[in-house]
């Protein structure tokens, strides 16, 4: 069975940038209901619920046709939620090291500005990531919905949610002044872990 896992730190921590009730709501609500939904559509198929959910994401083509879809959505959901509470963190953390030198060289001096566009530009639903290959290329990708950049051989590094429950409570509809305080939470010595192995 997949496991809701536990916030890595306080629900109120990473205020003032996101909120308690919305980070209370988004994983306890969201995140908890695609974990659910994942478990309840592979019942009968258990060889599926006991491996980790990126290697789900990555053998698709071998769920049955009748709930791929299914468990396309809710394995993603639960993969990319999981993904960004643990890039997320209350300890300021500043980009460095090799992860810098290679943001650098693959977007210059401009790699905040490109991420945001790419996240302003998310239609409805979905998320903007920064990935890396298994060259270890960094690229910047966006993914509807719950589509995980996983399913395209991917590895995601950091994440951010541009679904609407992500920020509505407290940004309403201004997707960019969300964007610009979830910066100031972005946990880059995880990322660069992410990156680094
Ligand atoms: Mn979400």
């Amino acid at each position: 069975m997949f496991v809701l896992p536990d916030l890595p730190y306080p629900y109120n921590s990473l205020e003032p940038h996101l909120d308690e009730e919305t980070m209370r709501i988004h994983h306890d609500k969201h995140h908890a209901g695609y974990v659910e939904k994942l478990n309840k559509a592979l019942e009968g198929n258990d060889e599926f619920l006991n491996i980790e959910v990126g290697e789900l994401l990555k053998s698709l083509h071998g769920v049955p046709e009748e709930i791929r879809e299914t468990v396309k959505n809710n394995a993603g959901g639960h993969a990319n939620h999981s993904l960004f509470w643990q890039i997320m963190t209350p300890e300021k953390k500043e980009l460095s090291g090799k992860l810098k030198e290679a943001i650098e060289k693959t977007f210059s001096s401009s790699f905040q500005e490109k991420f945001m566009n790419a996240a302003m530009g998310v239609f409805g639903s979905g998320w903007a990531w920064l990935t890396k290959d298994k060259e270890g290329k960094l690229e910047l990708v966006t993914t509807p919905n719950q589509d995980s950049p996983l399913s395209f051989d991917l590895s995601p590094i950091l994440g951010v949610d541009v679904w609407e429950h992500a920020y509505y409570l407290k940004y309403q509809n201004k997707r960019a002044d969300y964007l610009q305080a979830w910066w100031n939470v972005v946990d880059w010595e995880e990322v660069e872990k992410r990156f680094l192995t």
